[in-house]
């Protein structure tokens, strides 16, 4: 089952259940104003089904602006999760090489605040790669939907955008190489109802398009994901508390090679075979 954030013609934010990857139905008139209440519930999809009703209100995905899958929740995100990572960070960076390498190893995850929920990018909407960086890649990962009890209730797609020569200059730039304006995207909808074993099944997949032409694609498994899904969230809920749920992307498993950058106006599109696609294009921030 998905759930989305959806804007209607009249400019209101709404909740709905996506049918066919096709078709909004508004749960606004069930009293239903906010994601994180429905995935507070104990079985959200039982709880959606049984609100739906023929006479709510239905709309094609033409007609309603998707919004991104968030309401009040912290995004953060957990790093050097997969080999692919861990091996193009040492890479890039001369100095802290050797962080990565035990990160990787290490009981304990990587795991950094990546945005509040309100400036997170929406799909179709711009991704920011900033005007001081030289080296701007997107960072396509599957996102885990977590309640404020540190459950797993559904997923998403998310976009790390990430500035790899702040980053990889001093480890101590990690912040700035990861949060900065219109640096996370998420979207197009919440799925709800998969296991972690049904996640690990699906295929993570990147296409870069420039001026109309493929400049990068790239693909991997979910499966490739060295860490168990409820392990990062326990780490992320360890002395912490987030009463509005969170966000946690995964990490990412996919690399542009080296010599490439994003430019103004690329379309990054990333798309989990279980989910459905996000695409935004470029913009410098
Ligand atoms: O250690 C830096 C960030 C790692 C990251 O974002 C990733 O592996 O996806
Ligand atoms: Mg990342």
């Amino acid at each position: 089952m998905k759930i989305c954030r959806f804007e209607n013609a009249e400019g209101d934010i709404k909740i709905g259940l996506v049918e066919n990857d096709s078709t909004i139905i508004d749960l606004s008139p069930t009293g239903m104003d906010r994601l994180g209440r429905v995935l507070e519930s104990e079985d959200p999809q039982a709880q959606v089904t049984a609100l739906c009703h023929p006479q709510l209100p239905r709309w094609t995905l033409s007609e309603v602006c998707l919004q991104a899958p968030v309401d009040g929740q912290e995004v953060w995100a957990a790093g050097v999760t997969y080999l692919r990572s861990k091996k193009a960070r040492m890479e890039e960076s001369d100095f802290s090489a050797t962080a990565y390498d035990r990160v990787y190893a290490a009981e304990r995850p990587e795991l950094f605040f990546k945005s509040l929920s309100e400036k997170v990018a929406a799909p179709g909407e711009a991704v920011g790669i900033r005007r001081d960086a030289r080296w701007s890649v997107p960072e396509p990962e599957l996102a885990l939907v977590l309640n404020s009890h540190g459950r797993v209730t559904g997923y998403t797609i998310g976009n790390d955008m990430s500035s790899r020569d702040i980053e990889g200059e001093n480890l101590l730039y990690l912040p700035q190489a990861k949060i900065y304006r219109h640096s996370c995207a998420l979207g197009p909808w919440i799925l709800v109802g998969a296991s972690e074993s049904d996640a690990r099944e699906w295929t993570i997949a990147v296409a870069i398009e420039r001026a109309g032409a493929r400049v990068f694609q790239g693909e991997t498994s979910i499966g490739q994901i060295k860490r168990r899904f409820e392990d990062l969230a326990r780490f992320l809920f360890r002395s912490q508390d987030f009463p509005r749920g969170a966000v946690l992307l995964t990490g990412t498993g996919i690399v542009p090679p080296e010599g490439f950058t994003l430019k103004e106006n690329d379309v990054v599109e990333i798309r989990i075979s279980g989910i459905g696609v996000l695409r935004n294009p470029v913009a410098v921030v």
